[in-house]
């Protein structure tokens, strides 16, 4: 049967009822019900930011009306498909535990796992999906997998302010157990295997900088899911940073960010993640719906919080002078200091931890501040000695991340062009 939402009387979640108390499928009717629970609050979370940030929904998201389009996609579906249980991989079972499928959510699992707490952000992440395939023109095709996995996942964190996604997940672990996490980049390791048994829930925390490095269970390529936390985590932090710049409104300038990216570029197609990110946001925040005049030469509303979060992760270059570890716009002896005061005597850290790492090895130690002092006193072995490698000490200029070397440059002021005057 279909329950009908009450208020606009259109069709919602398709329901499978069974009120028999003797049957074991009575566990699906919980399951259906928190799941429809939650496509419910994922609804009036988007309809409450829609109405605030005066983004008309396109014609059809609720119901169908879009010429052309079966009738079916009239409501969003959930299936709970319990008689497939959670199969391992390694059996050469079915790994997915839940997908979207426009329009339908389904989920598949014991009977344990469908209704235990992990649900709520395992609905509204693939309710962020069936967001996503109706903004972007219903087409399958123009979404990259990295990216639609990530706003999947900051439709959930946001919705739920919770950073930790299907917390609780993993059954007798349901305190510490989750599956991702946004804010440290926390992704579920281990042979997948331990999926299946009572193995303690691990997570590897290497990934939360972009690009993400490879893993072997994980091959030929990391999962979309994995790939998108740099950029998920981007989006958590932003929502972050203006709270605490904006506070009691920045988490809805953060919302409001959000769907206002869909507007401005989303609806042809969702690009892979990578350095374009954050530049498509500051052009979201420029326009006159933030405070923003269409110039981005001149800054814009949120430029400080949004280059933060993104630099963070790697997916905005700031520019630096190589060698400046102290980030004073000259590269002296200076420097050296600040790099032994950071790693030994608990100094300050580098605010551009590239600019740091002086040999450009893709780590700090000590042999960044013996390498400054080499170039600065003419100590190497065999002078001249080199001095740090491009964008080197004199010049401003942009360090591109790579797999072996993520270090990241959130902030870099000597190179930072002043606000241009705009026509
Ligand atoms: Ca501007
Ligand atoms: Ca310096
Ligand atoms: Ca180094
Ligand atoms: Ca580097
Ligand atoms: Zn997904």
């Amino acid at each position: 049967m279909f329950a009908t939402d009450t208020e606009t009387g259109l069709a919602g979640i398709e329901l499978v009822l069974n009120d028999d108390p003797n049957d074991p499928n009575r566990k699906l009717l919980t399951a259906q019900l928190n799941a429809w629970q939650w496509v419910m609050a994922s609804r009036q979370f988007v309809d409450a930011i829609y109405t605030r940030a005066e983004v008309p929904l396109p014609g059809g998201f609720w119901n169908c009306e879009a010429p052309g389009l079966p009738a079916q996609r009239a409501r969003i579906a959930i299936a709970i498909r319990a008689s497939e249980p959670w199969a391992c991989p390694v059996f050469g079972g079915r790994y997915e535990t839940t997908f979207y499928c426009p329009p339908r959510i389904t989920l598949y699992g014991e009977n344990d796992f469908l209704h235990d707490s992990a649900m709520s952000s395992i609905v509204t992440h693939e309710f962020g999906h069936h967001l996503t395939f109706e903004l972007t023109q219903r087409d399958n095709s123009a979404h990259s997998a990295d990216h639609a996995e990530g706003l999947a996942d900051v439709f959930a964190a946001f919705l739920l302010g919770d950073s930790r996604l299907a917390r609780g997940i993993q059954k007798g672990h349901e305190a510490t157990s989750f599956q991702r996490d946004l804010a440290t980049g926390a992704w579920r390791i281990g042979d997948p295997a331990d999926l299946c048994n009572d193995d303690p829930w691990q997570h590897d925390t290497s990934n939360h900088v972009w690009p993400v490095l490879p893993f072997a269970w994980d091959a030929p390529g990391p999962k979309p899911h994995r790939k998108a936390l740099p950029y998920s985590g981007a989006w958590w932090d932003l929502r972050g940073l203006l709270e605490q710049a904006f506070p009691g409104t920045g988490t809805q300038i953060a919302e409001d960010l959000f769907v206002k990216l869909y507007e401005t570029k989303f609806l042809v197609g969702l690009p892979a993640i990578g350095l374009a990110s954050a530049a498509e946001l500051l052009v979201v925040d420029d326009t006159p719906y933030f405070g923003g005049d269409g110039c981005i030469a001149n800054g814009t509303p949120h430029r400080a919080q949004i280059v933060d979060a993104f630099a963070g992760r790697n997916l905005y270059l700031n520019e630096l002078r190589r060698g400046d570890a102290d980030a004073s716009g000259v590269v002296n002896v200076a420097d050296a200091s600040f790099i032994t005061n950071y790693l030994f005597l608990g100094g300050a850290a580098p605010s551009c931890l590239d600019a740091a790492d002086t040999d450009d090895d893709g780590q700090v130690i000590v042999t960044d501040a013996v390498y400054l002092l080499n170039f600065l006193f003419g100590t190497c072995a065999t002078p001249p000695c080199p001095p740090p490698p491009f964008p080197g000490p004199m010049s401003c200029g942009t360090d591109s991340p790579t797999w072996e070397d993520r270090l990241t440059c959130v902030e870099y002021l000597p190179c930072e062009d002043a606000p241009q005057a705009c026509p």
